[in-house]
């Protein structure tokens, strides 16, 4: 039997960084030294690493469904995520990765690792969701690692775990400690807002962003897929929104097999897409394609030639919303669909005539919030009626719009996030929390450490508010990013909050997080994603 010590790790994924012995370092900088605890990002909710450890080789090892195991070699999700964390760890010149040929056998070698999943309906086939099971326990031994998950979803997390357990001698030879881990997130939702309206994204700068999500553990991509600027999705049932409303109408849009591909690259990776279609402000995309949706603007007893935000009287503007969001609600599987409801400017509406009539009728007086809820109101109704749920940012709450029940409220505005946090917990409504991880900001120094000491839970309440708090999102809003940069100022800074919303909430030395992080990074950098440097380091293998 091995005794399992929490003991230093000497060695991990990127070699010639670290002294052996740490306690020749008294300097309180961010100089580089080992964390106890490798490479390990997010670090897991329970560690033990014993001293002992066990080669790896590419030509004897092999991830293999446990003979127990629910899901088998018809879980096509498992089959490739056993290839994709192959190719991780030996590279992808490696072609017999599954095969028996060739294997060699040295006793101390780890041969295999099998992966085990234990509940009868191993969700492989399935979409993940808020409340799916991502725990997960890992257990590297002799004469083989055992990974147990009662779905796919833990399974997924415990192979990038155990990919982040393998390190390299300078000869480059692969070894793994004996381990064991028991993990499972703190949080059910973590996200990462991008925004493919103020500049397209290329598909492949979103597949890339989701797998580098799944390496962090984070398993909710919002998409805020239009917005004023353009509107690239290319809709089924009214196709002139993005041929009249996206930057080029055939370069520039996400067509309905982009949108599949997205979905179900997400989807093998664990990660929920989450659409956000943000009305009624923050749409001049939608009116060129659409006539008459938007609020002509006046000025004077005149059409100004401008218009405000999606016009709210107008029964056609609630069949064209009902029509959209029945398209909407069967080309994106997820449970929920982001509503927006965000930074309503009401000039517009304030000056049009046939508005302010509307506002008379309906004893509205001239509260303008109140027309806002009105809108809001009627489109809640009408995607309820497609059985999603959904998110709206928190506007929509504080204008005392009645809400589902299970309706998700995401705090953005800054300053006072904890009494918002506060108030919306208090009311009974789940939460998510974005205000201070607006990673578009940017600024001199180690900003990460300012997302990483965030609390989520540090405001106002009752237990039983906490619980209602599900988790967050870093958010990269798109006026200043796009494809050339989008990756480097994402990577690492939103593994600051992934870490905030993985792990256990004592999970707070930042010494210890710099050292793990810089080398989670270099595996980033390694796995050929462009994620920027913390500070003044090198990589072992950046110039390969
Ligand atoms: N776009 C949309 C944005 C923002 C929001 N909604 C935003 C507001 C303030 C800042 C950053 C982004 N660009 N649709 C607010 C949720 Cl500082």
């Amino acid at each position: 039997m091995l005794k399992f010590v929490s003991l230093l790790l000497a060695l991990s994924c990127c070699q010639g960084l670290q002294h052996n012995n740490i306690d020749d370092y008294v300097e309180a900088e961010p100089v580089f030294q080992a964390s106890k605890y490798g490479s390990l990002w997010p670090l897991p909710q329970k560690v033990q690493i014993s001293e002992v450890s066990f080669k790896l080789t590419s030509a004897s090892f092999r991830i293999v469904d446990a003979k127990a195991s629910s899901a088998g070699p018809s879980c096509s999700l498992l089959q490739s995520a056993y290839r994709r964390y192959y190719e991780y760890m030996f590279g992808s010149a490696k072609k017999q990765w599954g095969s028996k040929n060739n294997r060699r056998s040295d006793p101390s070698d780890l041969t295999e690792l099998q992966v085990w999943i234990t509940s009868p309906d191993s969700e492989c086939d399935g979409y993940p969701s808020v409340t799916s099971d991502e725990s997960y326990e890992l257990t590297v031994n002799q004469p083989v690692a055992v990974l147990k998950a009662p779905k796919v979803w833990g399974a997924l997390h415990g192979l990038e775990t155990f990919s982040q357990l393998v390190f390299e001698d300078e000869y480059g030879a692969k070894s793994i400690n004996a381990t064991i881990i028991n993990d499972f997130p703190r949080f059910q939702h973590r996200g990462i807002l991008l925004d493919s309206s103020r500049h397209f994204l290329p598909i492949k700068v979103i597949l890339s962003n989701l797998e580098t999500m799944a390496m962090n553990k984070i398993n909710v991509f919002h998409w805020h897929i239009v917005d004023e600027q353009s509107f690239p999705y290319l809709s089924r049932t009214f196709p002139q929104l993005s041929e009249q409303g996206a930057y080029h109408p055939y370069t520039h849009v996400y067509t309905p097999a982009d949108v599949k591909m997205v979905i179900e690259f997400a989807r093998l990776r664990g990660i929920r897409v989450v659409p956000e279609f943000d009305t009624p402000g923050h749409t001049q995309s939608w009116g060129k394609g659409q006539k008459d949706l938007l609020t002509p603007c006046y000025s004077g007893s005149k059409p100004s030639g401008s218009f405000g935000p999606v016009n709210p009287i107008l029964n056609t503007t609630y069949d064209f919303m009902a029509k959209f969001f029945t398209e909407i609600s069967t080309v994106f599987p997820d449970g929920y669909i982001h509503l927006g409801g965000d930074e309503v400017d009401f000039t517009c509406w304030k000056s049009n005539p046939d508005i302010q009539k509307f506002m008379e009728q309906q004893h509205f007086g001239e509260d303008y919030s109140k027309l806002e809820s009105f809108y809001i109101q009627k489109l809640l109704d009408i995607v309820a009626s497609t059985k999603k749920g959904y998110l709206v940012w928190q506007e929509v709450f504080d204008n005392g719009v009645k809400l589902k029940p299970d309706t998700v409220v995401h705090v953005w505005i800054g300053g006072r996030s904890d009494k918002e946090m506060s108030n919306v917990t208090a009311a009974g409504y789940t939460t998510i929390l974005s205000a201070p991880w607006y990673l578009d900001y940017i600024s001199y120094g180690q900003d990460w450490q300012k997302y990483y000491k965030v609390e989520p839970l540090n405001f106002e309440g009752t237990d039983e508010q906490k619980k209602l708090v599900i988790g967050g999102e870093a958010c990269l809003w798109g006026e200043y990013v796009d494809a050339t940069n989008l990756t480097p100022r994402l990577w690492p800074r939103a593994s600051a909050v992934a870490e905030r919303l993985w792990s256990a909430k004592n999970v707070t030395d930042i010494d210890d997080a710099f050292n793990r992080l810089s080398l989670h990074r270099c595996r980033m950098v390694e796995r050929g994603i462009p994620a920027e440097p913390l500070f003044s380091s090198y990589c072992p293998r950046e110039y390969k």
